[in-house]
């Protein structure tokens, strides 16, 4: 790749690569990936020689390397190079089996093991390194996410002027919670490297401040901080989806198709859907529970609805979450024979991924989208449902824990801890008359089409921008 050019590219990095990789006949063959992040920050990496860095996905023997260099680089992509054991620490072990479950105020799940901490900081520090080989003294650096809190202040060392932002895609705890982490300083120390952090909504902001003002010497004013004559502004950016590509998606050929298939037989059955990665953060043994609870107390919805649930297989290797699906295949399994007829099933369970033209076919239908996690960044699959109701039908059930539940307000909002609430909230989406349904469906679409993920890009960008000019005209001072 050609580092020459000293003119200001943008640089993306985050754990993950956004492409599909297909190995076959020992030839590795790289298809850029359709995911939110990836279509959001397309324009930015794509344009210009901006580049994205991150690993592959996959270990890459280290003959294979260069090849595998040349190809990325092609779709100005640029690899950090892991090992299986780098992987199994730093990625399973600290960002999976720590920050995630802490993060998402599950802290009994959380293994504070010493060599996972030790792997975290090797690591953070070998992408450090990979993105020294391509980055110049101006370029504008934005890096994704908790498997890289440590990430902005190792660059900042290196470059002490660089423009560095940084987003973290799950929530922020409060400090209550983050002061357990043993080595709570090092993270805040890295993080506050960034001169713009932006978290998803307005409290993780709060809990981030709040936590860095009590465990760092730093100071702070409104929403920045101060910290050995630099300034780090903390600021709230909350996610948005390809509003266009998902309301577009269900008129076409294939959706149309997938929608006919799925629908025959099913005109006067009440389809009620969930999709979610596995994961114990997004309540799917919960809204099972609530479900059964349903069906115990309005029997005479049985017969009546179905829950599709989509569970898409994630870090399986990682025991809580094979634990997990455990727990679901059972529950799902005792659920369906209890309750099942000949010609009916309560949960339609599938364990896998689906093209995106089968979820837009299941997103445009479903009469209900049952979105309940304890916790949640954002939720991006409650924005996708409301983007594909181009008919303004339909109901949300979302949880107050999601991110997303801050704007989308007319969804009906509940606390996935009561499954009563969840029990209750299906039964007033099922007799929701359609006036009511398109008022509020109507008024989160305008919010989803607004407020999409260009949108969120340009915005932190701009922002980005903003906060580095003004810092330069206060050391001018
Ligand atoms: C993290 C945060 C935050 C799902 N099944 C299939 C499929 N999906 C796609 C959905 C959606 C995405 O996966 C899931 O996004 P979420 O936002 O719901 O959840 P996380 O994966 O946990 O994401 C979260 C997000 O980052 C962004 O900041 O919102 O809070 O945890 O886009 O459509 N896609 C395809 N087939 C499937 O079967 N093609």
């Amino acid at each position: 790749m050609d580092t020459s050019n000293t003119s200001m590219k943008t640089v993306i990095i985050s754990n993950r690569l956004p492409v599909k990789i297909i190995e076959e006949n020992d030839e590795y063959t790289f298809i850029p990936s359709e995911g939110g992040l990836a279509t959001g920050l397309g324009d930015v990496y794509k344009s210009g020689n901006s580049i994205w860095i991150g690993w592959p996905g996959i270990e890459v023997p280290e003959e294979r390397q260069e090849e595998v260099t040349q190809k990325l680089a092609a779709l100005n992509l640029y690899p950090v190079y892991l090992t299986q054991t780098e992987i199994n620490l730093y990625y399973e072990g600290f960002s999976n089996e720590v920050l995630w479950p802490v993060f998402h105020y599950l802290v009994t799940y959380a293994h504070y093991e010493q060599n996972y901490w030790d792997c975290y900081q090797s690591v953070n520090e070998k992408f450090a390194k990979s993105a020294m080989q391509v980055l110049n003294r101006r370029d504008k650096i934005w890096i994704q996410d908790y498997q890289l809190l440590l990430l902005p202040g190792i660059l900042r060392e290196k470059l002490p002027n660089a423009t560095i932002g940084f987003f973290q895609h799950i929530p922020f705890p409060s400090y209550e919670i983050f002061r357990l982490i043993p080595w709570r300083e090092e993270l805040l120390n890295g993080l506050i490297g960034a001169d713009l952090i932006g978290f998803h909504t307005f409290d993780d902001v709060r809990h981030f401040i709040s936590t860095a003002t009590r465990l760092l010497p730093v100071n702070s004013s409104s929403n920045v901080l101060s910290s050995n004559e630099r300034q780090i502004v903390v600021e709230a950016f909350p996610m948005g989806i390809d509003h266009h590509k998902f309301s577009g998606l269900t008129a076409t050929k294939e959706v149309q198709k997938e929608i006919e298939y799925f629908r025959t037989g099913k005109e006067d059955m009440k389809v009620i859907l969930s999709i979610d990665r596995l994961d114990y953060s997004k309540g799917i043994l919960e809204r099972l529970k609530a479900l059964e609870l349903l069906l115990q107390h309005y029997p005479e919805y049985i017969g009546k609805i179905e829950l599709f649930m989509i569970v898409v297989p994630s870090r399986d290797t990682v025991p809580k979450y094979s634990e997990l699906r455990h727990q679901i295949d059972q529950f799902v399994g005792n659920l369906n024979a209890r309750y099942r007829s000949m010609n009916w099933i309560p949960v339609n369970y599938f364990y896998r991924s689906f093209p995106i033209e089968v979820l837009s076919a299941l997103y445009s239908t479903a009469d209900i989208c049952l979105v309940t996690p304890m916790r949640d960044g954002m939720n991006l699959v409650s924005k996708e449902y409301v983007a594909s109701r181009n008919n303004n039908d339909g109901v949300l059930i979302l949880s107050e824990m999601a991110g997303a539940s801050k704007e989308l307000t007319d969804a009906v909002i509940v606390n996935p801890n009561n499954l009563g609430d969840i029990m209750e909230a299906i039964v007033t989406a099922l007799k929701m008359p359609l006036a009511e349904q398109q008022l509020r469906m109507k008024a989160m679409r305008a919010i989803v089409e607004k407020f999409n993920v260009k949108h969120w890009v340009n915005n932190f960008i701009l922002r980005l921008n903003e906060v580095k000019d003004s810092q330069k005209s206060l050391l001018t001072k």
